[in-house]
This record gives structure tokens, C-alpha cells and sequence, in this order.
């Protein structure tokens, strides 16, 4: 067996069963490979639309995929995408063929361009091709998660490997542990986790037993095993009173919980401000309290106790000095803290009153509180496009959403189910991937309804991958918030009185678009046009729905006043 079969057998043997990419010569024996050994395989138009449908399924699924290349210009059309997952900390394998002889055409310095995205990097050889695909598996599963860029030398491939009697083992093991991934990845991540025993969780249980206006907010770290993490944390929570809240990179998290606020940052609704400003203890969770969760610290009052809790000790005391720091498993964390308060027999109200549970179920939601609609000539309010969707679209949903102006609107006004439910792929802060981002997330969950919420100037960055969406036929809405320009860039230079012929542009009737790749498209311009969504909707659906939404838009989001300070 040469190395390129062995790569994808021992991929699959790990869990790895979906594959994302474009197929060229480099990376054609090593794809075709985890495909005969049981992998689906979804060819993307690109590979930037490749490696952003990885990120948006692994994150969905919680499984670990592969992005499959071709060797130097397969590898650098994917860079923004790999690089959306290495921030993220997204666990992904990157296949990537190697033309390892400077003079080849295909040559790119492939370790030193994943040094510079973020990625791990991992050389296969002949000798021990299996193990070191095994260790690279085993690495972006591990601890708070990994992009792992995997070179596949071009010379190396068709050699014989070495360690290949070793997938004979590890398939029997398959065959009789069932499933690979849930295996896989339940031994990395319970080697891993340190859990609470281990770490110095005296200081926390102490914050919590003074505090008497606790909140927790959980991010990113806590959506990497969110049933565990949601149980522990809600149980913790329960005990000592505490409201609960989220980044938005953790949205749904807490969802139908009475005592969660939803959103700390930019996106907080005006109770859940005033709330977390009211603090007296606030312990982050898998969150580094970045700009946009804590309004550039604005929003954790002077004096406020601080706790963060991470696996990733890395990310301790990153983006603001905390009064204490501790690095563990989440989960084990609160658990521990939990055991502690209830040996010691503290029970702690906090501030949960009946009348305090009554406003967070009449406030906590965008959609209850009161706007001036601004739906007219011929355009719609952005807000009362998303009430509406709200409204029609089933509850079982996974909302995709990107940056821009109009970010804010989906992300504020749709209800998701759990985190699994809002794919926000933030962390890059690029336009572009939310279409590809939403198609991966969409394969992972073809039980609800993906609904992509997109810019148009977003949206035609990567409108080639429509023909993917049609050709798969997934229960997929397109929702682009219209407003014919970069809006960002608009309200950003705008009130400066500069010119803004580069950021605007003449309206392109993106429904005609989408049926030109063989989707549905609709245009909305009022409430009345989205009839033709709940028809959609009502349908078998077999085709996915481009929405091309008129927008108005003569001011900016009021969160992006937020943003640009962030410039
Ligand atoms: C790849 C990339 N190019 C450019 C930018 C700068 N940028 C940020 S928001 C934005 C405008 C996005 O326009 P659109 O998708 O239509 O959303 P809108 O702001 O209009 O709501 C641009 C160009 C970026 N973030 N990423
Ligand atoms: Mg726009």
C-alpha cells in the first residue's frame, strides 16, 4: 500500500468521514482513498469555498473533517478560509500535497505559509505515514483544538508505507469500537481535559460565595463539548444565583434556559447591558472577554470581580487582566466548584427574583424591544425582514452569519436552538465565507433548515459556490441583506463626508443569479414579497432559496459604532 492510500485509509480508520475539496493530481490517489474506505466526498467550486464548508461543518457537527488541495495554488485559493479555522481553533485536517523542489511551478514554502496562518504543521513520511496521520488527528482534537496542515510530498506519496500493517490494526479496532469518531475523539479529548480535581479552583468557589450579582458568560471554549458544558455551567449556575451569558461566538448555548440574557457585547439587548454592568462577579467561560463581548470593557463595571476559566491556557489574561486566572476543563471546573460550594453547605440566591426571571422573559429578546420601521420605497427594514424570518422559519435551524453592516440583524433578531445552531465564523473578521461556510454546516445538519445570512458584497465573493448548494440539494436559505454597497465601508467614511464611489454599486438582481445556478431566487422588498419564502418553505424544498432582500440602510447598525472602534 503506498503512502497517499494509507493517508486517507488511516483518516477515515480516525473518524475523518467527510472530505471537502478540490481535486487536482496532488491530492486525487490520497481523496479517492478515504473515499473507497467509506469518507463522502464534496467537491467545492474552490477551494476557499472548500476550506470555509469544513470550518462551517466541523463546527456544526463537532466532528473532525478533512479540506483536500491541490498542491501550491489548490493550497494558497484556500489561505482565508484555513485561516478563519486556525483562529477559531477549529479541529481540521488540511491535506495538503507538496511540491517539495523549489523549481517546480507548484512549489510554495508550505511550513513556513502555515507558520503564518496559524496552522499546525505536520510532514508525512514513508516510514511512518500512519502514525504521523494518527498524531495529526489525535492533535486537532486535543485540548482546545487545532487546523492542522498535513504536507503530502509529492515524491513521498507513491511510496510504499512503511507502517501500513499498522491500519490493519486500527481498522479491527473500528470495527469493533463502532463508529470511529465518537471514539477518536472521546479518547483526545478525555486525555486532554484536565478536568476540575486537578486545577485551583479554591479562589473561584470563594468569588462565588461572595458574590451576590454573579453572571457567567461562556465563549468559544465552551461550545467545543456544549452539553457538558452547558449542564455543568447551568447547574453552577443554579446554585449560586448567577444570570447566564454568552459571546456571540457561543450564541444559543444557554437557549430556552429563564436566566439567560443571550449575548454579552455589542449585540446585548438594553436589559442584558444593564444586567452584566450590575456584576459584582463576572466568570468568563471559555471566553477571553475580547472587545466586542465586553464593549470594549464597558459593559464589566469598575470594581467587578473577574474570573476566566480556559483549557487553552494561552488564552488566559489575553485581552484584559483578570483577578484570577484558571486553566482547566470547563465542565470539570464548574463541577468541581459546584461540589466545594455544596460541601461547604453555601447556598447562594444571587439575584434571581420572580421579578427579575418576568423582565428577562419580556426583554431579553431583540424582537421585543421597540423600533420606528423604515420599510419604504421599495426597500425593507432590515429589522422587520429578521422578525419576520424569525417567525417563518421552523425553530430546528442552524443560522450562518459573516461580517458586515447587516451582521447585526440576523444575529440579534433570529432565535437559534443551541450553539450548534449559530455558525459565526468571526474570528478572521473576512467577507466571503459564509456561503461555503453555511453549505458545510448544512451536510453536517441536513435535519434543520441552514439559513445563511449574508451581505451582497459578501455574497458575491463566493456566489460560485451556489452551483455547490444546487447540486447538493440541501435544506439551504440564502438570506442577502441587500443594501448595493459595502455597507460597512459606508457608514464607516460616510458621516466623514469622503467619497464613496468604491464602496457603492449599481443593484444587481441577485435572485436572477441564484436561478441561473439552477437555486430558487426570490426578491424582497416589503413584507408582502416574503410569501414567496413561506411557499418555499411549505415545499419539498429540494432546492435551496436565494432571497435577494432590498435593505434599507440609511444609517449604520448601532453595533457598528461598536466596530469601528476596534479599527
Ligand atoms: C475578504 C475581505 N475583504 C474586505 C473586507 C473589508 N470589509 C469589511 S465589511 C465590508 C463590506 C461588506 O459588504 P456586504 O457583504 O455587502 O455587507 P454590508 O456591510 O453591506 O452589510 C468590507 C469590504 C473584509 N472584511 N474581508
Ligand atoms: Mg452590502
Amino acid at each position: 500500500m503506498n503512502v497517499a492510500e494509507a493517508v486517507g485509509r488511516c483518516l477515515v480508520a480516525h473518524g475523518v468521514d467527510h472530505v471537502f475539496g478540490v481535486v487536482g493530481s496532488g491530492n486525487f490517489h490520497v481523496t479517492n482513498a478515504m473515499v473507497g474506505a467509506g469518507a463522502r466526498f464534496v467537491a467545492a467550486a474552490h477551494e476557499a469555498g472548500a476550506a470555509s464548508m469544513a470550518d462551517g461543518y466541523a463546527r456544526v457537527s463537532g466532528q473532525l473533517p478533512a479540506l483536500s488541495v491541490h498542491q501550491g495554488p489548490g493550497v494558497t485559493n484556500a489561505l482565508t478560509g484555513i485561516v478563519e479555522a486556525a483562529k477559531s481553533r477549529t479541529p481540521m485536517i488540511v491535506l495538503a500535497p507538496e511540491a517539495t523542489s523549489p523549481r517546480s511551478n507548484f512549489y510554495i514554502d508550505l511550513p513556513g505559509l502555515a507558520a503564518a496562518l496559524g496552522a499546525g504543521f505536520r510532514r508525512v513520511t514513508a516510514a511512518r505515514a500512519v502514525a504521523e496521520v494518527a498524531e495529526a488527528c489525535r492533535a486537532a482534537v486535543a485540548g482546545a483544538g487545532q487546523t492542522i496542515v498535513v504536507a503530502l510530498p509529492l515524491d513521498v506519496q507513491p511510496q510504499p508505507a512503511g507502517d501500513a500493517e499498522q491500519l490493519a490494526r486500527l481498522d479491527a479496532e473500528v470495527t469493533r469500537r463502532g463508529p470511529a469518531v465518537a471514539a477518536a475523539h472521546a479518547a483526545a479529548l478525555s486525555s486532554s481535559a484536565s478536568g476540575g480535581g486537578g486545577a485551583p479552583i479554591a479562589g473561584l468557589v470563594d468569588a462565588l460565595a461572595a458574590a451576590r450579582r454573579p453572571v457567567f458568560i461562556a465563549g468559544r471554549g465552551a461550545t467545543r463539548r456544549p452539553a457538558e458544558a452547558r449542564a455543568a455551567l447551568t447547574a453552577l449556575a443554579d446554585h449560586c444565583g448567577a444570570l447566564l451569558a454568552v459571546s456571540a461566538a457561543a450564541r444559543g448555548l444557554f437557549a430556552g434556559d429563564p436566566w439567560y440574557l443571550d449575548v454579552s457585547g455589542g449585540f446585548a439587548t438594553p436589559l442584558a447591558a444593564e444586567l452584566i454592568a450590575q456584576a459584582d462577579l463576572v466568570v468568563a467561560w471559555g471566553s477571553t472577554l475580547n472587545m466586542w463581548t465586553t464593549r470594549h470593557g464597558r459593559l464589566i463595571s469598575p470594581g467587578t470581580t473577574v474570573v476566566q476559566v480556559d483549557l487553552n491556557a494561552a488564552a488566559l489574561g489575553v485581552n484584559r487582566t483578570v483577578d484570577l486566572a484558571i486553566c482547566g476543563e470547563l465542565a470539570g471546573v464548574a463541577g468541581a466548584c459546584l461540589d466545594e460550594l455544596t460541601r461547604r453547605a453555601v447556598v447562594l440566591p444571587g439575584w434571581r427574583t420572580p421579578a427579575l426571571r418576568a423582565r428577562i422573559a419580556a426583554e431579553a429578546r431583540w424582537r421585543t424591544v421597540p423600533y420606528t420601521d423604515e420599510t419604504g420605497a421599495g426597500r425593507i427594514d432590515p429589522r422587520t425582514l429578521s422578525i419576520a424570518l424569525d417567525d417563518l422559519v421552523p425553530a430546528a435551524r442552524t443560522l450562518v452569519i459573516v461580517s458586515g453592516n447587516f451582521m447585526g440583524y440576523p444575529s440579534m433578531f433570529l432565535a437559534v436552538p443551541d450553539s450548534a445552531g449559530f455558525c459565526f465564523t468571526q474570528a478572521f473578521q473576512s467577507i466571503g465565507l459564509g456561503l461555503a461556510s453555511a453549505l458545510g454546516a448544512a451536510v453536517a445538519r441536513p435535519d434543520r433548515l441552514t439559513v445563511a445570512a449574508l451581505g451582497d458584497g459578501g455574497f458575491l465573493m463566493s456566489v460560485n459556490e451556489l452551483t455547490t448548494a444546487a447540486r447538493l440539494g440541501l435544506p439551504l436559505l440564502v438570506v442577502v441583506y441587500n443594501d448595493a454597497a459595502y455597507g460597512a465601508e459606508v457608514h464607516h467614511f460616510g458621516p466623514h463626508g469622503h467619497p464613496l464611489d468604491t464602496v457603492t454599486f449599481a443593484d444587481t438582481d441577485l435572485a436572477a443569479i441564484a436561478r441561473g445556478f439552477g437555486c430558487a431566487g426570490v426578491t424582497v422588498r416589503g413584507p408582502d414579497d416574503l410569501v414567496a419564502v413561506a411557499n418555499w418553505l411549505a415545499g419539498p424544498g429540494a432546492r435551496p432559496l436565494v432571497v435577494d432582500a432590498k435593505i434599507a440602510s440609511s444609517r449604520p447598525s448601532w453595533w457598528l459604532e461598536e466596530a469601528f472602534r476596534g479599527h
